[in-house]
């Protein structure tokens, strides 16, 4: 089965011109002009079109469990959705129970993306520290393909780790070559401001942006960035949402640290005004960690993108329905945190950026693909246009529009942070692994044919590794 894609215009991270593009057993076989159709191809007319590598979105959290409840979204249901928005791989989380083995939670997580439509692969969050959590790291880095390792700096009685799980996991993870990555807020100080804030009386979602204000966000972030920096580790910051963490990155890496920012499309265009909203629903379909910020800090977010002190963009998408969002009705610190995204990423931020010149083209793609392809160590495989690389791309039709709605959208949750907004730039044909999956308005999936994606830790020091006990340890054991 192949797919030639004709008469559009390649653009990638780094440079745009007109090519066709064959696309043959899952992989890009050819890139140039007039190229002749194989007999069993399938035409894609591109014309007046982009031809852009699929978007990568490196923040999901697919039927996850969280706070008393799971999110609604799972990985058939996401994964399709996302490739209704021209995004062909997610980088989704493992996330340990304290004291739940990690390589117990790996499978477990595993086993839930065997559903999965397109690629998919996990970072794997350390919620907790002993001897064992330090095998398991190497064992997960050295046979299942994982290069990265989260920690919730916020969420205290649940999965925050402090410093001392902070400290020593990063220090593992600079002995493998694999990338910390932190969700910054300090959850001692949250934990403080939710119960001023509750004593008050305040206790609709008005008061979760008051418990998590931004410069509880911006310690945080400069703590990890210190921490990283003692320990000689590259650090990533997922959903950098205020100038006080933008501006500890990008001291950082004006320092010559390497630190990579990540922001989420919601926290690009939607204000904190959304908290003010006098429907519950509303107002708590917009309740994630860190908060929608005030308008000050958007513009510092694009700046943020447009100066290359953030790097990538993602979503979050951790989706709780109308009836779960309602746990904290009487109570904002009860109402699940999270919100979708994946089906809307791309087109919200090519309308909001690349429309406005924010972004170029090529700027949209490394910010959407090649960028976290390139961090976590998985391009040129994903996020290129080149021969032998995976044929996940995306048709962009730059004149074509829509409007986002919870009533069309493809995504299992009741409810739209970006309801309403008529975007311009959206994907006529999504191809993942060399298939027209998303084609006309219609998705053409296959359970399970997403595949999980090894990424290779980063140059360690693998001399001392061999040398050390653990390579005498581990058994025959499948890659990921
Ligand atoms: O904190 C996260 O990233 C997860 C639990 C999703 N929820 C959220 O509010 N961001
Ligand atoms: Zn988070
Ligand atoms: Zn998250």
């Amino acid at each position: 089965m192949s797919v030639l894609i004709r008469g559009g215009t390649v653009v990638t991270a780094d440079e745009t011109y007109r090519a066709d593009v064959l696309c043959q057993d899952g992989k890009i076989a050819a890139i140039g002009d007039n190229i002749e159709a194989p007999p069993d191809a399938r035409i894609v007319d591109a014309g007046g079109q982009y031809v852009m590598p699929g978007g990568i979105d490196p923040h999901t959290h697919m039927q996850l469990p969280f706070m008393g409840t799971v999110a609604s979204e799972d990985f058939y249901t996401g994964t399709s959705a996302g490739l209704a928005g021209g995004t062909t791989m997610i980088i989704d989380f493992v996330i340990p129970a304290p004291k739940e083995p990690l390589m117990e939670a790996y499978h477990k997580w595993r086993g839930w993306a065997e559903k999965a439509v397109s690629d998919y692969s996990f970072h794997v969050a350390v919620t907790w520290w002993d001897e064992s959590v330090h095998e398991d790291m190497g064992v997960l880095v050295r046979d299942y393909g994982v290069n990265s390792f989260k920690h919730f700096m916020a969420y205290k009685n649940a999965i925050m780790a402090d410093d001392e799980v902070l400290v020593n996991s990063f220090q593992r993870a600079m002995e493998l070559g694999a990338m910390p990555t932190v969700h910054a807020e300090n959850g001692e100080l949250v934990y403080q401001l939710q119960k001023q804030v509750l004593s008050q009386g305040i206790t609709g979602p008005e008061g979760h942006p008051l418990s998590r204000p931004p410069v509880v966000e911006g310690e945080a972030a400069n703590r990890a960035i210190q921490i990283a920096n003692v320990m000689n580790v590259p650090l990533y910051v997922v959903h950098v949402s205020c100038k006080e963490s933008l501006d500890a990155i990008t001291r950082a890496r004006s320092n010559g640290q390497r630190v990579y920012g990540e922001c989420l499309a919601g926290h690009l265009v939607i204000d904190d005004s959304v908290y003010r909203h006098k429907d519950f629903k509303f107002a708590a379909g917009h309740v994630m960690s860190p908060p929608f910020r005030s308008r000050e800090h958007q513009d510092a977010l694009w700046r943020g993108l447009q100066g290359g002190n953030l790097q990538t963009t993602a979503t979050d998408h951790c989706c709780f329905c109308a009836d779960q969002k309602a746990a904290g009705k009487d109570d904002f610190t009860k109402i699940p945190n999270g919100t979708a995204g994946i089906e809307d990423r791309m087109a919200v931020i090519w309308d909001a950026g690349v429309n406005t010149g924010k972004l170029t083209p090529n700027e949209f793609v490394a910010v959407t693909s090649t960028n976290t392809a390139r961090i976590f160590n998985i391009y040129p495989q994903k996020g290129a246009i080149k021969v032998g690389a995976d044929a996940d791309l995306v048709v962009w039709d730059p004149e074509g529009s829509r409007t986002i709605s919870a009533e069309t959208h493809h995504q299992n949750i009741d409810f739209n942070i970006f309801e309403g907004r008529t975007v311009k730039g959206i994907p006529s044909h999504t191809i993942s692994r060399g298939k027209v999956v998303w084609a006309d308005g219609e998705l053409t999936v296959e359970r399970g044919a997403g595949r999980y994606i090894n990424r290779q830790p980063y140059a360690a020091d693998f001399e001392a590794l061999a040398r050390s006990k653990e390579y005498n340890a581990p058994q025959a054991v499948k890659r990921g």
